[in-house]
């Protein structure tokens, strides 16, 4: 009855959730994990459809494979996808894939060198199981850029890179509060859109493909600032986001207002919080470290009866 078996293990990272498939999943071959990225979503949309979309999850489930790494010195490779395609990065799902590899006793505390498809990061448990990721090296690409938003106006922001290509607005539409979910969904997807159809992108055209909301903290013995994160399925990002938290790094270094070394304390729309910081590389790019906590929610193993015609999940209406 079964074609086969998937075995997941959930967690959320300081509210947004990521599903780890443990076992079960296709091996890949070999390449490095770019190739293995694409390879997965030419060949095996089905897997990522079938852990992420409905009945077995929802918009907005991260869901992370475990690869063999590429690169040399890594406990793994990891590929993160959603409910609509691959990610490049995603900092949330390290915090989560390094909390269920403790839990599965494969790690310990230290540090954890993670293959992903832009470059090597660097996961640290720490002794109170809180995870430290060191980002790929990230940068402010242009600043205070304009886009036209139908129904919106003129709309200014940064672009930044962080391990995914994100647009930092401040100041404008709808205030960063859970009140505002429905309104910060339209303002934020609206400007995703004008992003694209005015042509505006990251480096060698590569589109972006999160967009950031920036507001004052609920509680600033609490926090420095609070975010929207609008991902590219259309659901937004519980957590602070820690690719984010890291675009909003690159940013506040380019604008000489934080010091290397010195913490950012980012909330996300739930008001929990991500701790960043930065290195300053000799390039002149900078090095996000991000910090939060995962908790384990669940266990489950999928089966796939050929007869129901939803086990590959059921696509997002996107
Ligand atoms: O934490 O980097 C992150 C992230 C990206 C998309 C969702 N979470």
């Amino acid at each position: 009855m079964s074609e086969t078996c998937i075995h997941v293990i959930d967690s959320h990272t300081e509210g947004e959730p990521t599903r780890v498939i443990v076992g079960g999943a296709p091996a890949l071959g070999p390449g490095t994990m770019r190739e293995k990225a694409d390879r997965f979503a030419a060949e095996f949309d089905w897997v990522r459809s079938s852990v992420c979309n409905e009945p077995r999850g929802h918009d907005a489930m991260v869901g992370a494979l475990i690869c063999e790494a590429h690169e040399p010195d890594c406990c793994c490779g990891v590929i993160f996808f959603n409910n609509v395609g691959t990610l490049n990065m995603c900092i949330h799902g390290t915090i989560g894939l390094a909390s269920v590899l403790v839990h599965q006793g494969k790690i310990g505390p230290g540090e954890h060198r993670i293959d992903t498809p832009v470059g090597v990061v660097v996961a640290r448990v720490n002794e109170d199981r809180s995870v430290t990721v060191a980002n790929v090296p990230s940068y402010r690409k242009a600043a205070s850029v304009e886009v036209e938003v139908p129904g919106w106006g003129t709309v200014r922001g940064d672009i930044a890179w962080a391990g995914n290509w994100f647009f930092l607005i401040g100041g404008q539409g709808p205030e960063v509060c859970h009140a505002n979910l429905g309104a910060l969904t339209d303002f934020t997807w609206a400007v995703r859109q004008a992003l694209v159809g005015q042509g505006i992108t990251g480096d060698n055209g590569m589109e972006i493909d999160h967009v950031e909301s920036f507001g004052p903290p609920a509680d600033p013995a609490i926090a420095d600032s609070r975010n929207f994160v609008m991902c590219p399925g259309k659901a937004y990002d519980r957590s602070p986001c820690g690719t984010g938290t890291s675009a909003k790094l690159a940013c506040l270094h380019a604008d000489g207002k934080l010091a290397p070394g010195e913490p950012w304390r980012q909330a996300g729309i739930l008001d929990t919080v991500f701790t960043g910081t930065y290195q300053l590389l000799p390039d002149g790019k900078v090095l996000p470290k991000v910090t939060g906590r995962a908790w384990i929610t669940g266990e489950a193993r999928y089966s796939f009866d050929p007869a129901d015609p939803f086990r590959h999940g059921i696509p997002s209406s996107l």
